[in-house]
């Protein structure tokens, strides 16, 4: 990692199945139970909820990835004891809230993925705004197999990367998808080298950083409910929208010094 992060202190450092740490104004939330392949226990849901629902106030932009060989082994399975149905709910809305917290947050997570995104992890995977991921990486929703169900907003958010029939298939059949497949199929954005997943996760979160926080806040929390609505009322609301963004005094800065020839223009990367 060519930034240097400085682990956080307080209640991040608490968190103590996280690894969290912060350069400048992006955070990199690290999940940290290798042995156990990053499986989501009760325990790791309430830290990741905990930890998106008290970023610190000059974090910008997070990354999340995972130690070890793999980014997420989805649901600990050990702790799938009998659940009466009440409580069974109530499990599956404690997985909302936590990824509700990453989608719905403050500021744009990019995650990192490598190894097995399988399972829940593929739905943590779907809650970030961004997916980078390393050619080691594959995908999968082995719950078919398992005799359960997706449960941690997988229904949701998987079919508006990949469409219904391709999430079908992988539940019916335990398809599994590799790198190059997720990409194509639009579970990634950026497919990188071997051990490059982490630089590209943070030179992308420094650049996301940048952002004003208007645009962000728009792209966030406007886009993808702007996206579900009925084309009327989604094109009303994003009129709403563009006048507020364009009326910060931010956005003002930002025009002025493009017409000014300050700023960068538009090129292909
Ligand atoms: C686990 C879990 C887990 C590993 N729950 N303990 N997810 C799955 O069905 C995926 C299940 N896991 C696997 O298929 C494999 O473990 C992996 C492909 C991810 C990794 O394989 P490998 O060879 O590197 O590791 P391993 O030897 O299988 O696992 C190492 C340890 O982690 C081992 O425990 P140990 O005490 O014997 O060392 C495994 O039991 C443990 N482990 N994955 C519990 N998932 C809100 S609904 C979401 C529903 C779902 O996510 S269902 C999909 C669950």
């Amino acid at each position: 990692m060519s930034a240097e992060f400085i682990p956080s202190g307080g209640l991040l450092a608490a968190l103590d199945l996280l690894q969290v740490s912060q350069c400048s104004a992006v955070l990199h939330v690290r999940l940290n139970r290798p042995a156990k392949r990053n499986a989501i226990s009760d325990a790791l849901i309430a830290q990741i909820h905990t930890a998106f629902v008290n970023l610190p106030a000059d974090v910008r932009a997070v990354v999340l990835s995972g130690e070890g060989a793999h980014f997420c082994a989805g649901l600990d399975l050990a702790e799938l004891v009998e659940r009466d149905i009440g409580s069974a709910v109530l499990h599956s809305r404690s997985w909302h809230a936590a990824f509700d917290a990453i989608q719905f947050g403050r500021v744009p997570v990019i995650a990192v993925l490598h190894g097995a995104v399988v399972g829940g992890g593929l739905e943590l995977a779907a809650s970030c705004h961004l997916r980078v991921a390393e050619p080691s990486a594959y995908f999968g929703l082995p719950e078919g197999q398992r005799g359960i169900f997706v449960g941690g907003g997988g229904s949701v958010r998987v079919p508006r990367l990949m469409g219904v029939a391709r999430m079908t298939d992988m539940m019916l059949t335990g398809r599994v998808y590799d790198a190059a497949e997720g990409e194509r199929a639009g579970l990634l954005q950026y497919l990188v080298g071997e051990t490059e997943g982490l630089a590209k996760g943070i030179a992308l979160a420094q650049k996301v950083a940048s952002n004003a926080p208007m645009s962000a806040f728009a792209v966030l929390q406007a886009l993808p409910r702007i996206a579900e609505m009925a084309p009327a009322e989604g094109l009303f609301t994003e009129s709403l929208m563009a006048a507020v963004a364009e009326s910060t005094p931010e956005a003002q800065v930002r025009l002025r010094a493009f017409l000014e020839g300050r700023a960068g223009k538009v090129v292909k990367a």
